[in-house]
C-alpha cells in the first residue's frame, strides 16, 4: 500500500473532545460560528445530494469533495466579498457560498450552458478542470488588482486560488507562483493536500518532506493547517489575507487532509487507496469535528442541527427542480466560439447532431 507523508506541525484549533481541548479563533462571535456551521451543512449536503444525482443519472460525472468541505468554508469564511476566489473542479460549488443558485453548479454538472455564471457577478471565476492552470489566472488577476491600488489609488481586494498537491507538480502552479512572489501580488494560494491526485500518492508527487517547503522557493511565507479543522483554516487564511491586503505579498497555505472518498463518480480508490485510513478519516469528518466543537461550547443542539439540514435540503431539491426545468440547450453552442470562420466539416457534424437529437 501506497506511504503517506508524515502529518508534522499542523495547526488546529478544535479539540477531540477528550485529552485535546478547544481553542478559540480571536474574532469569531456565536453568529459568525452558526454561518460557518450553516456554510459547511450546505456544503455537504450539496456534495452527498449530487452523487445521488449522478447515480440517478440527473447530473454527469462529477469530482466528490467530502471531507474537504472545512478547508472551502473556513477559507471563504476569511475573505470579504470583493475578493475574488478562482476554484478548481473540487471546490465546484464554492460559489454556493457568495450567493451562485444550486441549480447553476448543478447545470454545470450537467454540461448545460445553464451552469455558466458571469464571474464578475459573484467574484468567483470559471470552475478549472485543466490542472493549475487557475493558478496564473488568479496570480494577474491579483497583481492587476494591486496595480489599481497603488496606481488609481482603487480600494481593491486580493484573491485567493485552491488546487491539489498534484497541482503542484505542473508547470502552471510554478509559473503562477513565482509570478505572484516575484510581483508581490496579493493573492492566497491555498494548496487542498488530500494526499492523492487520482492514483498517485503524495510520495510520488514530491520528494519535498512538505508542500508548504515549496513556499521559500517562491519568495513567500507559508502555513500548514489541518485541512479538516475548519477553525484552523479560517484562522489561516484569514492571516493569508491580512497579509495580501497590507500589500506583502502572497502567502501558501497548505491545508492537509487525506481524501476520504473517491477522486470522482468515474474513479474506484479500492485498487489503490488504503481502507484502513480512509474509514478512519471518514470517522474523523470535518462537519462532525466541528459539530462537536459547537455542542460543547453550547451553542448548537439537535434541533438547531436539524433545521440546518432541512434548508439545505430544501435549497438542493429547489436547485435540482430548477436545473431540469431548464429547456435543452442549443446543440450549437458545443461548435461555437472555437473559430471565427468554422470549417464546413462542423456544419455537417452540427446537422448530424441535430438529426440525432431529432431536431
Ligand atoms: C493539465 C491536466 N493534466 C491532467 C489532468 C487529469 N487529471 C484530472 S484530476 C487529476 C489529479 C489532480 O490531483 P490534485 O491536484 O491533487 O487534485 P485533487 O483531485 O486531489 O483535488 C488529474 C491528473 C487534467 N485535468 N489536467
Ligand atoms: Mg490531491
Amino acid at each position: 500500500m501506497a506511504q503517506v507523508l508524515p502529518e508534522r506541525g499542523l495547526r488546529r484549533v478544535i479539540g477531540d473532545g477528550a485529552a485535546v481541548a478547544d481553542g478559540e479563533v480571536e474574532g469569531l462571535g456565536e453568529d459568525d460560528l452558526l454561518a460557518l456551521y450553516r456554510s459547511l451543512v450546505l456544503l455537504r449536503t450539496y456534495d452527498e445530494r449530487s452523487l445521488v444525482y449522478h447515480r440517478q443519472g440527473r447530473i454527469g460525472t462529477y469530482a466528490i469533495f467530502w471531507g474537504a468541505e472545512a478547508m472551502q468554508a473556513g477559507a471563504v469564511h476569511a475573505l470579504e466579498r470583493r475578493d475574488w476566489i478562482f476554484p478548481s473542479y473540487r471546490e465546484s460549488a464554492i460559489g454556493l457560498l457568495r450567493g451562485i443558485p444550486v441549480s447553476t453548479v448543478l447545470s454545470w454538472w450537467q454540461g448545460h450552458p445553464a451552469g455558466w455564471w458571469n464571474p464578475a457577478d459573484y467574484n468567483v471565476a470559471s470552475i478549472c478542470v485543466p490542472i493549475g492552470t487557475q493558478v496564473p489566472h488568479a496570480a494577474g488577476l491579483a497583481w492587476g488588482m494591486s496595480l489599481r491600488r497603488r496606481l488609481d489609488g482603487e480600494d481593491t481586494g486580493v484573491a485567493i486560488v485552491f488546487f491539489g498537491d498534484g497541482a503542484t507538480s505542473e508547470g502552471s502552479f510554478h509559473e503562477g507562483a513565482n509570478f505572484a512572489g516575484v510581483m508581490r501580488a496579493p493573492l492566497v494560494l491555498f494548496c487542498n493536500n488530500n494526499q492523492w491526485a487520482i492514483s498517485t500518492p503524495l510520495a510520488s508527487q514530491t520528494a519535498a518532506a512538505t508542500l508548504a517547503e515549496k513556499a521559500a522557493g517562491y519568495g513567500m511565507p507559508a502555513l500548514r493547517v489541518d485541512g479538516g479543522d475548519v477553525l484552523a483554516v479560517f484562522e489561516a487564511t484569514r492571516e493569508a489575507v491580512a497579509r495580501a491586503r497590507a500589500d506583502e505579498g502572497p502567502t501558501f497555505v497548505e491545508a492537509v487532509t487525506y481524501r476520504a472518498a473517491p477522486h470522482a463518480t468515474a474513479d474506484d480508490p479500492t485498487a489503490y487507496i488504503d481502507g484502513e485510513r480512509v474509514e478512519e478519516e471518514r470517522q474523523n469528518e470535518c462537519v462532525g469535528r466541528f459539530e462537536g466543537y459547537l455542542r460543547r461550547a453550547g451553542l448548537l443542539d439537535d434541533e438547531v442541527a436539524e433545521q440546518v439540514r432541512a434548508e439545505a435540503l430544501e435549497t438542493m431539491r429547489a436547485g435540482i427542480a430548477a436545473a431540469e426545468a431548464e429547456p435543452p440547450g442549443d446543440p450549437s453552442l458545443v461548435f461555437e466560439h472555437a473559430y471565427v470562420d468554422a470549417p464546413a466539416v462542423l456544419a455537417e457534424d452540427l446537422a448530424a447532431l441535430r438529426r440525432l437529437l431529432g431536431e
